[in-house]
């Protein structure tokens, strides 16, 4: 017997319980789907607009390798996609020189304070990746902070409220030591201290060794602030991208109270297995559903395409309750 189409790993046999589920029209955009020649769309922020639209924040490749970001806009988030004719936020290296190399994987958090969208995403420097930082009332026009972060830094989202007064970031600095979860907080969203380790990746063999990273803007419960990241795991033949939960206090956001051991997604269908960079699943935004309960993720497949999955908040708080533990905390003076 054959594989499905869409699947070439024997997931069928798969005993996990299935807690993304993949919507049967993905990948939902994709390059053929643009307006203007560009390589490639992947990694989208998304956020609903007060009219209930779906707006996706996408990076776009062009074929300089060069990425910039483009609106999409969806009634239902899955398809009729409206797409801005023309880029809807450039890179501007002559304002903001660490943009030199293009902008990439933007982050969307509502902050009810400010009544505006901040948008969190990375800058490619000469001296690497750094983080920016944008605030827009319509995805039209918008006011760069510029970089909030240096080079090497990325996967970063707001929370969208101060915690004891003190906007808090959520980031990943790269150390000879790792790549760990750091959260940094701020007074006015460009001066940024009391810098906290927040979830560090483990070591050895483990799907989520060595390099870790923020996926989509953390999902307020009312059991604490439920976080998807991605574990990068590398392998002889190139990097895996998964992804894996976790938990943390809602008013002291850099203290895990659960971690699960395993990835709960990771590529299997052929456009995630298959593209520019091979075996990457990467969400960079979610929206909630009326219903208060689903997620509906949407995430960069394979560097090529933009994909959908949903979940259920309930089940994936009930599985970290069954599969998650509290993280063994490190002493920043350790790193
Ligand atoms: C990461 C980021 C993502 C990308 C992924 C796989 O480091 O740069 O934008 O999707 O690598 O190439």
């Amino acid at each position: 017997m054959t594989a499905p189409e869409t699947t070439i790993l024997n997931v069928e046999s798969n005993h996990y319980p299935p807690l993304l589920l993949r919507h049967p029209g993905n990948p939902i955009l994709s390059g053929k789907d643009w307006p203007y020649s560009i390589n490639s769309v992947f990694n989208a922020g998304a956020t609903l607009l007060p009219d209930g639209t779906t707006l996706l924040l996408c990076r776009v490749e062009d074929r300089r390798g060069l990425s910039h970001l483009c609106a999409a806009r969806s009634q239902n988030g899955v398809d009729g996609w409206q797409i801005d004719r023309e880029p809807t936020l450039m890179p501007n290296p002559q304002a903001y020189p660490e943009e030199i190399w293009g902008i990439e994987d933007p982050r969307i958090t509502f902050v009810p304070e400010l009544q505006q969208y901040v948008v969190t995403y990375t800058s490619y420097s000469r001296g690497g990746p750094g983080v920016s930082l944008a605030l827009t009332k319509d995805f039209r026009s918008f006011e760069r902070y510029g970089v909030i972060m240096p080079p090497d830094d990325k996967d970063t989202a707001l929370l969208p409220r101060r915690i004891d007064g003190y906007w808090a970031l959520i980031h990943r600095p790269m150390t000879t030591l790792g790549a760990h979860m750091w959260i940094s907080y701020s007074p006015d969203l460009r001066y940024w201290g009391r810098h906290r380790l927040m979830l560090e990746a483990r070591k050895g063999a483990w799907w989520d060794a060595n390099k870790i990273g923020l996926s989509p803007p953390p999902i307020e419960t009312a059991r604490g602030w439920l976080v998807l990241y991605h574990g990068v795991r590398h392998t002889p033949s190139g990097c895996l991208y998964r992804l894996g939960l976790a938990l943390f206090d809602l008013g002291n956001p850099e203290k895990c109270l659960l971690r699960g051991d395993s990835w709960i997604f990771g590529p299997e269908a052929k456009y995630e297995r298959h593209g520019d960079v091979d075996d990457v699943v990467f969400p960079c935004g979610y929206t909630m559903s009326p219903d208060g309960d689903t997620i509906n993720i949407y995430y960069g497949a394979a560097d090529c395409a933009i994909a959908l999955a949903r979940a259920s908040v309930r089940t994936l708080l009930a599985w970290l309750d069954a599969n998650g533990s509290c993280e063994r905390r490190q002493r920043v003076a350790d790193l």
